[in-house]
């Protein structure tokens, strides 16, 4: 067995500088934003983690779902010799695709890659364990900033992006990040992306405002966050979770909600900021996406879709799509 590989491309002091230009941004802005990526500290990828088993939260089952009944012909159809993950979490469904390209024969290494160094560690150990012909390069690293330097050069690859995560990147990003993936993709790569599909709101909202209160809690992390790394003094408990889905975006947007007038002190990047009672902070847009948007997002990118599977409900799909050759 061959101990996994831990490339660090994010070290802690570029993500603190990054997220002090966020947080310097965010909580400057009219209306007040953060970006959904500083949730996911070690305890942040646990509620993320508890969040993927509520009952409200059909996600993560009905991609697991699809990717259990299509996994075989997703190998076959690719044969990638690497499977790159971008935004790893705990690589749980994941084993699903590392299994059916054991079974195909192809796969010899794994690189999942992830702004939680926690998480990434932690997916390792158990991997490592349970792989253990499989070389595993893990990637701490951004999939906004870092996808030039994903490894190549030792054989085709795959890059799978599931969960729906590309949907919590507003337009711009979204359009940036598929062009910047295909500039570093080779003719013949493939891209395996997993979206939510646009459903109705009586099931969209719970999914994001379950009666447990766990994704109110990940929500709210993202301000310990701002407490522990910046220095920052917001009173936690004295904000107030909110999902609203908005129609003309089609997607959902979580918000923060003061729940009465506050001045917080952010002393490491030396910033005040006054919140007025019932003041709301969006911390998270989750698009979700018509099939059509799929295969134009894709397009305008340069890729070219080879395949779309969509559960029964279509709620959820995934998008086999590669780069066209020359
Ligand atoms: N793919 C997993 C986890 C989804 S949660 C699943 O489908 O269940 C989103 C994951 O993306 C988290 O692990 C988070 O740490 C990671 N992430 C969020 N923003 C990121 C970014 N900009 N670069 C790399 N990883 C990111
Ligand atoms: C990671 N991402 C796809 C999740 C989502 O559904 O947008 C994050 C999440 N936010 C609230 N619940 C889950």
């Amino acid at each position: 067995m061959s101990l996994p590989l831990l490339d660090i491309q994010l070290t802690d002091a570029d993500a603190d500088a990054a997220l002090r230009a966020d947080a310097r941004a965010g909580l400057t802005a009219v209306p007040k934003h953060l970006p959904p990526k500083w949730f996911y500290d070690a305890r942040g990828s646990e509620l993320f983690e508890l969040i993927t088993e509520l009952p409200e939260y059909y996600p993560t089952r009905t991609e697991r779902a699809l990717l259990h009944r299509h996994v075989d012909e997703i190998a076959r159809r690719s044969g990638a010799e690497t499977l790159v993950e971008l935004g790893s979490g705990s690589s749980a469904k994941t084993r699903l695709l590392l299994d059916a390209f054991t079974r195909a024969g192809t796969l010899r290494r794994y690189v999942p890659q992830d702004v939680s160094e926690p998480a990434l560690r932690q997916a390792l150990d158990a991997l490592s364990a349970d792989y253990p012909r499989l070389q595993l390069h893990g990637v701490v690293g951004d999939f906004t900033r870092h996808l030039d330097r994903l490894p190549r050069g030792t054989g085709r690859r795959m890059i799978a992006f599931l969960g729906g995560t590309i949907g919590n990147l507003l337009p711009d990003e979204r359009a940036a990040f598929l062009a910047g993936l295909r500039s570093v993709l080779e003719p013949g790569e493939q891209l395996l992306l997993g979206t939510a599909s646009v459903i109705d709101e009586s099931v969209l909202l719970p999914a994001y405002d379950d009666a447990a209160g766990v994704t109110a809690e990940f929500n709210r992390n993202v301000l310990r966050v701002l407490n522990r790394t910046l220095g920052a003094d917001f009173d936690v408990d004295a904000f107030a979770h909110r999902a609203v889905w908005d129609a003309a975006h089609e997607w959902i947007e979580m918000r923060l909600v003061a729940q009465r007038a506050m001045r917080v002190r952010v002393s490491e990047v030396g910033l005040t900021v006054d919140f007025a009672a019932g003041e709301q902070m969006c911390t998270e847009v989750s698009a979700k996406f018509r099939i059509e948007v799929v295969r134009e997002m894709l397009a305008a990118a340069g890729f070219s879709v080879q395949r779309i599977w969509t559960d029964p409900d279509d709620r959820f799909a995934l998008t086999l799509a590669s780069a066209p050759g020359p």
